[in-house]
C-alpha cells in the first residue's frame, strides 16, 4: 500500500496551477476558480500554503468578480453561486476576506433566494440543494447569515429529505451522497441538525462502503475517492463515522495515488485530477491520517481557517 506521497501531491497541484494550455486546463477553464479552491485547500491541508504566491492569487480572484457582486469561474465569465463560494473560500484560506465588499457579495447571494426558501444558482434559475448549501456556507463565512430567511431555507432543505433518511437535489429526488453532504452541511451551519434522523441516515451512509474499502455515492454504484469527502464529512457531522471501516478506506485512497508524479484519481489506476486529489487528501484528513491539518466537515476549509473567522 505504501503511504501518502505528500510532497509529490503538492508538486502536482502547483504544476497544474501553472499550466494554462494543456488538456486538463482547457476543459476546466470555465471553472478555474473552483479548481483553485480545491488545489489550494489541498496544499494547505498538506502544510505548504506558503509555497504559493498569495498576492497574485488574491488579485486574480478579485478580477473574477462581476458587477452584480457574484464571482465567475474565471475573468470575464458569468457569475454563479458555486464560483462565489470558491472565491470566498480562497480568500478565507489567505485570511483576506477583508478585501471584499461584503455588502455587495451578500446582496448577490440574498437575491437568489426564492419564495419557497430554495436558492437558484444564478439568474437563469436552476434550483438545487447544492445552491442552498453554497449560499448558507458563503453567507456564514461572511458573517451575515441573518440577511436571508434561514427558517425558509431550512424548511426547503427538509422538504428534500427522503424516507431512507437521505436528501436529494429537489423535493422527491433520489438520495445521493453529494446532495446529502450539501443538506447536512447546511443544516449543521444553521444549527438545524435535529431535522436529521442520524441513525437512519448513518445506516444509509455506512452502507456506501464496498468490499475494496472505497465508498460509492448511491446503492449499486462504483466506489470513487470523491465520496471519501461527500460521505465521510456527512458521517462525521452526524457523529456516525465509527460505523465504517476507516482503515480499509485509508488503504483505498492511498491505492488511488500516482506515486511517481503525484495526484489522486477516482479509482485505482485511473488518471489523476485536482478534484480527486483534494477529495483524497481531505478524506485522509477526516480519517485523522498523520501530519495533515484537520479539515472542517461542514465548511470544507481547514479548522484553523474556520476558527480564525469565528473566534478572532
Ligand atoms: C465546498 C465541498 C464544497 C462543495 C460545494 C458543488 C457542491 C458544493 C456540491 C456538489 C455535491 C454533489 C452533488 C456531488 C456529487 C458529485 C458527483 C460525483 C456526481 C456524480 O454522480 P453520478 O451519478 O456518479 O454521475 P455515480 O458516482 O453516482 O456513478
Ligand atoms: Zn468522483
Amino acid at each position: 500500500m505504501g503511504e501518502l506521497v505528500a510532497d509529490e501531491h503538492v508538486k502536482y497541484i502547483l504544476a497544474v496551477e501553472k499550466r494554462k494550455d494543456d488538456f486538463e486546463s482547457v476543459v476546466t477553464e470555465h471553472l478555474r476558480i473552483n479548481g483553485a479552491y480545491w488545489g489550494l485547500t489541498t496544499v494547505d491541508i498538506l502544510g505548504k500554503l506558503e509555497s504559493v504566491d498569495q498576492e497574485e492569487i488574491v488579485a486574480w480572484v478579485m478580477k473574477c468578480q462581476h458587477e452584480s457582486g457574484g464571482f465567475g469561474g474565471n475573468i470575464g465569465h458569468d457569475p454563479h453561486l458555486l464560483y462565489t463560494l470558491s472565491a470566498v473560500q480562497i480568500l478565507a484560506l489567505f485570511d483576506r476576506i477583508s478585501v471584499l465588499d461584503i455588502d455587495k457579495v451578500s446582496k448577490y447571494i440574498v437575491a437568489l433566494q426564492n419564495e419557497d426558501g430554495s436558492f437558484s444558482g444564478d439568474i437563469w434559475g436552476e434550483i438545487d440543494t447544492r445552491f442552498s448549501y453554497v449560499a448558507i456556507c458563503c453567507l456564514s463565512l461572511l458573517r451575515c447569515l441573518d440577511k436571508i430567511n434561514v427558517e425558509k431555507a431550512v424548511n426547503y432543505i427538509v422538504s428534500c429529505k427522503n424516507l431512507d433518511g437521505g436528501f436529494g437535489c429537489t423535493p422527491g429526488a433520489e438520495s445521493h451522497a453529494g446532495q446529502i453532504f450539501c443538506c447536512v452541511g447546511a443544516l449543521a451551519i444553521t444549527g438545524s441538525l435535529h431535522h436529521v434522523d442520524k441513525d437512519l441516515l448513518g445506516w444509509w451512509l455506512c452502507e456506501r462502503q464496498v468490499k475494496s474499502g472505497g465508498l460509492n455515492g448511491r446503492p449499486e454504484k462504483l466506489p470513487d475517492v470523491c465520496y471519501s469527502w461527500w460521505v465521510l464529512s456527512s458521517l462525521i457531522i452526524i457523529d456516525r463515522v465509527h460505523w465504517i471501516d476507516k482503515e480499509k478506506l485509508v488503504r483505498f485512497i492511498l491505492d488511488c495515488q500516482d506515486k511517481e508524479n503525484g495526484g489522486i484519481s477516482d479509482r485505482p489506476d485511473d488518471a489523476v485530477d485536482v478534484f480527486h486529489t483534494y477529495f483524497g487528501v481531505a478524506g485522509l484528513s477526516l480519517l485523522e491520517y498523520p501530519n495533515l491539518k484537520a479539515i472542517d466537515p461542514a465548511y470544507a476549509l481547514p479548522v484553523d481557517v474556520v476558527n480564525r473567522i469565528f473566534f478572532k
